[in-house]
C-alpha cells in the first residue's frame, strides 16, 4: 500500500464514480478509510436484460471493494462462467450483453426486490453486506435514469452504443432520459452534508459523472459542502490525450472539446478546487490553474492495489492540505 494520507480518523470522503476507474479509485480509498468512504455511483448506464434489471457501473464498483471482480476485464466476477448465457443464446435471446452465471445472480436478487417495491440503495446496501464491503456505496439517485446517446442512426440506448456497437458510432449528443425526476436520496444529501471532501473519479466526464451532478441535489450539495470548505478533488482519465478506457477521448472530440487533461479539466470548471493530472501532461498545468483549480502532476494510471492506494493517498492530501 502507498504512504498514509495526512488524514484525521473520522472524515468522511464522497468519491463521485463511474465503473473501472471509479471502481479503482474506490478500492485505493477503502484501503486508506475503509467504511469511512462513501462512493455515490452512476447509474445512468442501468439496463435491462432477460428481464432482468443490471446495473453496471454499481456492480463494477460492488465487486471490486469486495475483492472478487474481473481483474481482465475489469467489470464483472473473477472465475466467471457463461451457462446461462449459453442457454439464452439457444432460446434464441439476443446475448450480445454477457451476463455471467454469478453476476446473474446479482441481478436476479435486485430485480426480485425492486418487484417486491424495496429502494435500490436499501437492496444495494443488502448486497455490500453479504459480500462484505467496507465502503459505503449509494446509487446516484432511487430513480430510473437513463444515458441516450445521439448518433448518425438517431438515439441509441447507452449500453447498445458501448456493448453491442462497441462504441464505434461518433456521439454527437448526449441526454439522461428520466433526469427530472431524479432527485438524490436522503443517504446522498447526509453523505455531502458530512463530507471533509468529495473526490471525482478518473471516469467518463460525460456518461459518468455528468450523470451523477445532473441528479436534483447533488451538485448542489456538492457546492455547499465547497462553501464550508470541502475541497472537490478531480482527476483526468485521459492521459497523453487517450483515455485510460473506454470512448472518453473520441467522445469528447465527437462532442467538440479537446482530448487531453485540459479537455476534462473544462468539464470540472466551477465544480474541482484541484485537478489531479498525469506527469505525461505536466505541461497542461498552466492552462488548467487558469481555470481556477489547483493542479496536482503525478502518476494516475492505477496498474495494481499499491497504485490505487497511491493515487487515493495523493488525492486525499491534496483534499486535505495546501490551499
Ligand atoms: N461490457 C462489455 O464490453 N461486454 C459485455 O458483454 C458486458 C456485459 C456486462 C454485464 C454486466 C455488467 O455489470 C457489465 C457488463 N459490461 C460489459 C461492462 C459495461 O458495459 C461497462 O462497464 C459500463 O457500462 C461502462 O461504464
Amino acid at each position: 500500500m502507498g504512504r498514509m494520507p495526512s488524514s484525521s480518523s473520522s472524515e468522511t470522503i464522497v468519491l463521485l464514480a463511474g465503473g473501472v476507474g471509479g471502481a479503482k479509485l474506490a478500492d485505493g480509498l477503502q484501503a486508506h478509510l475503509g467504511s469511512r468512504v462513501v462512493v455515490i455511483v452512476n447509474t445512468a448506464d442501468d439496463v435491462e436484460r432477460h428481464g432482468l434489471l443490471v446495473s453496471p457501473d454499481h456492480d463494477t464498483v460492488l465487486y471490486t471493494l469486495a475483492g472478487i471482480a474481473n481483474r481482465e476485464w475489469g467489470w464483472g466476477i473473477e472465475g466467471e462462467t457463461f451457462a446461462a448465457a449459453g442457454m439464452l443464446e439457444r432460446y434464441g435471446e439476443e446475448t450480445w450483453f454477457r451476463l455471467g452465471d454469478r453476476d446473474l445472480a446479482t441481478h436476479v436478487v435486485r430485480t426480485a426486490r425492486l418487484r417486491r417495491g424495496d429502494r435500490p440503495t436499501d437492496i444495494s446496501r443488502d448486497l455490500q453486506r453479504s459480500l462484505g464491503v467496507e465502503a459505503v456505496i449509494l446509487p446516484m439517485t432511487d430513480a430510473s435514469v437513463r444515458t441516450e446517446v445521439l448518433t448518425d442512426d438517431g438515439w441509441l440506448g447507452f449500453q447498445d452504443y458501448f456493448v453491442r456497437l462497441h462504441q464505434e458510432p461518433a456521439v454527437l449528443d448526449l441526454r439522461f432520459a428520466g433526469i427530472e425526476d431524479a432527485i438524490a436520496t436522503p443517504e446522498v444529501v447526509a453523505a455531502l452534508e458530512v463530507a471533509d471532501a468529495v473526490l471525482i473519479a478518473p471516469s467518463n466526464p460525460f456518461v459518468s459523472v455528468r450523470p451523477i451532478l445532473a441528479v436534483e441535489g447533488i451538485e448542489a450539495g456538492l457546492q455547499t459542502a465547497r462553501s464550508r470548505g470541502a475541497r472537490v478533488v478531480a482527476v483526468s482519465g485521459i492521459v497523453g490525450g487517450k483515455a485510460l478506457k473506454g470512448p472518453a477521448d473520441r467522445m469528447l472530440v465527437s462532442l467538440g472539446q479537446e482530448a487531453s487533461a485540459l479537455g476534462v479539466a473544462r468539464q470540472y470548471t466551477g465544480i474541482a478546487d484541484v485537478f489531479v493530472i498525469d506527469s505525461l501532461d505536466a505541461g497542461q498545468a498552466g492552462a488548467i490553474e487558469a481555470l481556477g483549480m489547483r493542479v496536482v502532476v503525478t502518476d494516475t494510471v492505477m496498474t495494481d492495489a499499491a497504485g490505487r492506494a497511491r493515487l487515493a493517498g495523493e488525492m486525499l492530501d491534496a483534499a486535505m492540505k495546501g490551499s
